[in-house]
């Protein structure tokens, strides 16, 4: 098929729909602003191959340690990867991210101590005998050393509802999938610079917002401590499922 100009008007351009009864619920709006895509290139697929391939292999080789040196790293790695989650999709393009990025040596402390409280209850009193069977491979406890080891540790919030001005609530969509989709990128850009993380989810996690002074209309979803891995860093013995056993080609 010839390719349309750029410019020419489609019955299925998103952006005009041409459906009478639709166009009425929006026509009110003001007409939606489009760009040409934006920085683009097309390329062979030979090249997309070799680039598939070797993103592939970069990203199999990202593991998740709960072993952190303490060396530092510099504040511009931790904004470059927030940065990269931020390029995430979102429901209605609302961005319902919100990270906090910590590196004051009290603050983790401050965290830890909160954490390990909270962990010792569940990994004690609250966990199923079948969770703590499916857990027991992964080596995981209370302790928590991560949280003060790590040069960074990142705390990802959700935000669950927009705050306007005035106070009223701006409704947020698909919150849990575009923050999951943002920790992907996130974590993806922290091993792709060299570096580890580790998704820690505390439970229950509402001391973060209190710690960190975060709204009410914000749910902490993930502590993520970011660092080189300790020169002695183990991670658990795991495989991972093969391809057949994760896709299914048509019907
Ligand atoms: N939230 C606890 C327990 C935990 C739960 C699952 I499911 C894991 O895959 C790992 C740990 C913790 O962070 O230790």
């Amino acid at each position: 098929m010839p390719e349309a100009h750029p410019d020419a008007p489609r019955s299925t351009d998103a952006a005009s729909p041409a459906e009478p009864a639709y166009k009425a619920l929006t026509n009110h709006l003001p007409e939606p602003r489009f760009v040409p895509l934006p920085g683009y290139t097309r390329v062979g697929e030979a090249q997309m191959l070799a680039s598939a391939e070797a993103f592939y292999a970069t990203m199999d080789r990202r593991r998740t340690t709960r072993h952190f040196a303490t060396d530092p790293v510099p504040r511009r790695l931790i904004e470059l990867a927030i940065l990269t989650a931020g390029t995430a999709p979102s429901g209605a393009h609302r961005q319902p991210w919100r990270f906090v990025a910590i590196d004051d040596p009290a603050l983790k402390a401050k965290i830890r101590a909160a954490a390990e409280e909270e962990e010792l209850k569940t990994y004690r009193d609250r966990m199923t005998d079948e969770w703590r069977e499916a857990l027991h491979p992964l080596g995981t406890d209370h302790v928590k050393e991560h949280l003060t080891d790590a040069p960074w540790v990142v705390v990802l919030f959700a935000e669950k509802f927009g705050l306007r001005a005035d106070g009223s609530h701006r409704k947020n969509y698909y919150v849990d999938e575009s923050v999951g989709i943002a920790a992907g990128l996130f974590i993806a850009a922290i091993h792709t610079m060299g570096l580890v993380t580790l998704t820690h989810t505390p439970n229950p996690m509402g001391f973060l917002r209190e710690v960190l002074g975060r709204g009410t209309n914000e749910k902490a979803v993930l502590v993520l401590p970011v660092g080189y891995p300790r020169p002695d860093a183990r991670v658990p013995d795991l495989q991972r499922l093969p391809l057949d056993a994760i896709v299914q080609w048509n019907a």
